[in-house]
Parts: C-alpha cells; sequence; structure tokens
C-alpha cells in the first residue's frame, strides 16, 4: 500500500525524564517534528522541566519512501541561544498500523 498523500495524525502529548538543562531555575522545553522539508514545533512548556506537557496534534502529509519521522527537543531560553535536550528518530513501518505508537527516547 502507498502512503503517498495519506494524512498522517502526530499528537505530542508530553516529554518524561527529559535530561536537565537548565541549571539554576526549570527548563522550558519544546518539541519540534521534522518530516522531509515539514518542520512543527510545539508550543514552549514554561516551567516544563523534565517533563513537559503538550498536547498538540498536527498533520503531515505523507510522501511515498519517506518513512522516518526526526523528533527534537529543546530548552527555549530568552538570553541565550536555545539548548539542544535530545532526539530520536521515529520509523513509520506499515501505513495499516501507524496509529498509537508511543516514541521514548
Ligand atoms: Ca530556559
Amino acid at each position: 500500500m502507498s502512503i503517498q498523500g495519506l494524512l498522517l495524525e502526530v499528537r505530542v502529548t508530553g516529554c518524561r525524564k527529559l535530561r536537565d538543562t537548565e541549571f539554576f531555575s526549570r527548563q522550558d522545553p519544546y518539541v519540534i517534528v521534522e518530516y522531509a522539508n515539514t518542520k512543527l514545533r510545539t508550543r514552549t512548556c514554561t516551567d516544563g522541566g523534565r517533563n513537559p506537557s503538550f498536547d498538540e496534534k498536527f498533520h503531515i502529509p505523507l510522501i511515498e519512501g519517506l518513512r522516518e519521522l526526526s523528533i527534537n527537543v529543546w530548552n527555549s531560553n530568552t538570553i541565550n541561544t536555545d539548548d539542544f535536550i535530545g532526539s530520536c528518530r521515529f520509523v513509520l513501518y506499515d501505513a495499516a498500523h501507524f496509529s498509537h505508537y508511543t516514541v521514548t527516547a
């Protein structure tokens, strides 16, 4: 089955046990989901610390042959540049089994 043009719904619920990149206060994480040329960003979870919540949905049109999502988490900063917290890759194996994955990294 071709995945071309199918809409993938990505729901970013939250992160658990993130690395802490902030020393004196709580870090402010946000998530960037990348697929092909699409780059989607959640809002910043201010003071989200190591376990931020987002609950944001994105819809991404799929492209045949491209089955990998890249997920990056950053700490938003006001004065300094944002700190990179962590990332993971997520491979879409089968269009019929896209739903209900939990990504852990
Ligand atoms: Ca910060």
